[in-house]
């Protein structure tokens, strides 16, 4: 890592221009430095003359958001491997990389700024008909595939040595699942919120401990080469594709997070809409739409799932009356109580989204919040007893009749 340094606008013109095939050598390049996330650097550059582009997304030895928070650069490293094999098993629903250089801490990739980033998407109020199925695609090939059902048991293993990611799994450990259940330092709280924090949300110790036991599996369960932080921010998409990137969280943990983190975020969505100016009409149509998604990306995932399973398992595994039923239930009781830690840090925790935090008016906001919260526990909470997606939604129904009564 002897020659590391964050590259200057201009340095990051002469690092692509320095690269063979890239852009002609006439080409008028501009570079635009457009990180709007909480880690790393990222670079727009782009070719005046025939309009080509590319990403240039390099890590700093600290937290972007937290200058005094230092952090190792490794992550780069994780997120180039995990795209290697996302990429490969899914066919391309990732960014194509043209250079990955050790040294530097960075990825060169392929430019995705004509699609949406979807979270801006659904705050907009778009709809993405083929979502379900397009992510369902992404995590049964990814969570199935890399895990113990298909993979030789000592290829995994090494799999799981060469994906031991500790930095990036602590900050998920405490910024998940163990600050926003208590008044932490790191917590980033609107102060219309706080009352509500502390007089009844800090005091449920059931759901401290619930949320402290998937922490556990959190740190424990190696079951799939997981994204590790898929979020709405984390996926490019428009009406015909998607692509999800931003992978250096990778490492091998329990699939129910991936999913989780999905459910958890078109839930924030679904309850930001409390704090806006929108007619009833509007909000009760796109919160059909956010509930219909959230049933088909898990009918789907659990269909292909199931089909990757019967084809493609080892064949004893197969033999094994019953252990697919059991497999997928607890999958997705895994991924509703992770979705709900996903929900609720994004409301206490240090770093938010834009979702909730795009309301102004603090007491609007805090009102969004409260109900992302009950959603979120009820997540964590009632989890074992869910036997199928349909469960789930009729929850989410019933504390969005309570919310609105
Ligand atoms: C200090 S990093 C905060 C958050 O940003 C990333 O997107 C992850 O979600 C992480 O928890
Ligand atoms: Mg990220």
């Amino acid at each position: 890592m002897g020659n590391y340094k964050p590259l200057t606008k201009q340095e990051a013109i002469e690092y692509v221009r320095a690269m063979d095939g890239l852009f002609s050598d006439n080409a008028d390049l501009e570079c635009k430095e457009i990180g709007d996330g909480n880690l790393n650097l990222v670079f727009h550059i782009i070719d005046k003359n025939s309009d080509q582009s590319i990403i240039i997304k390099q890590a700093l030895d600290h937290v972007r958001i937290v200058e005094s928070w230092p952090l190792t650069k490794e992550r780069v490293r994780f997120e180039y491997k995990a795209m290697d094999i996302q990429d490969k098993i899914t066919n391309g629903m990732v960014p194509k990389v043209y250079k990955y250089d050790d040294e530097m801490s960075l990825i060169v990739m392929e430019d995705l700024s004509d699609m949406t980033v979807m979270r801006k998407g659904l705050i907009a109020g778009e709809k993405y008909p083929l979502f379900a199925d397009q992510i369902s695609t992404f995590l049964s090939k990814t969570l199935f595939y890399t895990s113990d059902l298909y993979m030789d048991p000592k290829e995994k293993k090494e799999r799981v040595k060469e994906f031991i990611n500790p930095e990036l799994c602590k900050i998920t450990e405490d910024l998940v699942f163990t600050d926003p259940y208590y008044d932490a330092e790191t917590n980033n709280i609107n102060p219309e919120l706080r009352p509500y924090l502390e007089n009844e949300f800090w005091k449920k110790a059931e759901l401290r401990k619930e949320v402290t036991i998937l922490k556990e599996k959190f740190m424990t369960k190696a079951q799939s080469l997981i994204h590790g932080d898929l979020h709405t921010g984390s996926i490019f998409i428009n009406q015909e594709a998607i692509k999800v990137f931003d992978t250096e969280f990778a490492f091998y943990g329990p699939s129910g997070f991936d999913i989780g983190a999905v459910i958890g975020n078109l839930i924030l969505n679904y309850a930001s809409w409390t704090g806006k100016k929108v007619s009833r009409e509007f909000k009760n149509d796109y919160r059909n739409y956010l509930l219909d998604t959230i049933k088909n990306v898990w009918n789907k995932f659990e269909m292909k799932f199931r089909s990757f399973w019967d084809k493609d398992a080892h064949k004893v595994i197969k033999t094994v009356d019953g252990y697919q039923d059991a497999y997928l239930t607890q999958l997705l009781q895994d991924s509703i109580g992770m979705g709900g830690c996903k929900t609720m840090r994004r409301c206490i925790g240090l770093a938010h989204v834009e979702d909730l935090d795009g309301i102004e008016d603090l007491k609007k906001r805090a009102q969004a919040q409260i109900f992302a919260l009950k959603i979120g526990e009820a997540m964590v909470i009632l989890r074992k007893e869910l036997s199928d997606i349909e469960d789930f939604i009729k929850i989410v129904q019933k504390i969005t009749d309570q919310e609105e009564a």
